[in-house]
């Protein structure tokens, strides 16, 4: 069981309608056990601006005893001083970026058998898994996988920590769970939500 994957907050500022600093502290008081750092897609910062953002996030983690975790941008690991790095199966290869960050944490996203066969497994410390539910949070997200993928994945990888990703909001969580996984990563239930405090709660 791994304890920080509970509840895996993911956050960009193209997520926020209101200041991500903000955001991210009142889910780290509220009890998120980590996050990723995910500036990605329209309205995403690029360059210097992310970088700043970055750090200033990174830095609040860093206060509460939070792992942070940089998205695909393997580039910007060590300059955040990240605790993990999380790809896709597009981004930077697993054996390259564990080969570079021999001690960080590893996360890969695995949607479907095919993509979970053909992964390096032993050479990460966590998968996520999905889209569990449909989302409209990624634009280029897959079709959803249903709560059927934790249950195969548990069950084939016995000791393979898992996080379910996609669709996962407070009335869900505890199906994700018990299909299985560790733990949800969530983005919108909490970026969207008007009561941090009681969402991450309820997850
Ligand atoms: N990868 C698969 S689904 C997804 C990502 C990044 C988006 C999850 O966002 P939400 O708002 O929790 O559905
Ligand atoms: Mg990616």
């Amino acid at each position: 069981m791994e304890n920080y994957l509970r509840k895996y907050f993911i956050m960009g500022s193209q997520n926020c309608t209101r200041d991500p600093e903000q955001i991210l502290q009142e889910a780290i008081d509220a009890g998120i056990t980590a996050f990723q750092f995910r500036e990605k897609g329209e309205g995403s910062l690029y360059g210097q601006a992310k970088i700043e953002l970055g750090k200033r996030l990174r830095e609040l983690c860093l206060k509460a005893n939070i792992p942070f975790f940089i998205n695909d941008d393997v580039e910007l690991a060590p300059l955040l001083s990240v605790d993990g790095i999380h790809v896709g199966q597009d981004d930077r290869k697993i054996d390259e970026i564990r080969k570079e960050f021999p001690d960080l944490l590893l996360g890969l996203s695995v949607s479907n058998v095919k993509e979970l066969e053909n992964s390096p497994l032993h050479l990460v410390d966590y998968v996520g898994a999905g889209p569990v539910y449909a989302t409209k949070t990624k634009d280029d997200a897959k079709a959803a996988v249903g709560l059927e993928w934790i249950t195969y994945i548990r069950n084939n990888y016995p000791d393979l920590p898992i996080v379910g990703i996609g669709g996962i909001d407070t009335s869900n969580a505890r199906q994700v769970i018990e299909a299985g996984a560790d733990g949800v990563s969530v983005i919108s239930v909490i970026t969207k939500s008007d009561n941090i405090s009681q969402t991450v709660q309820a997850l």
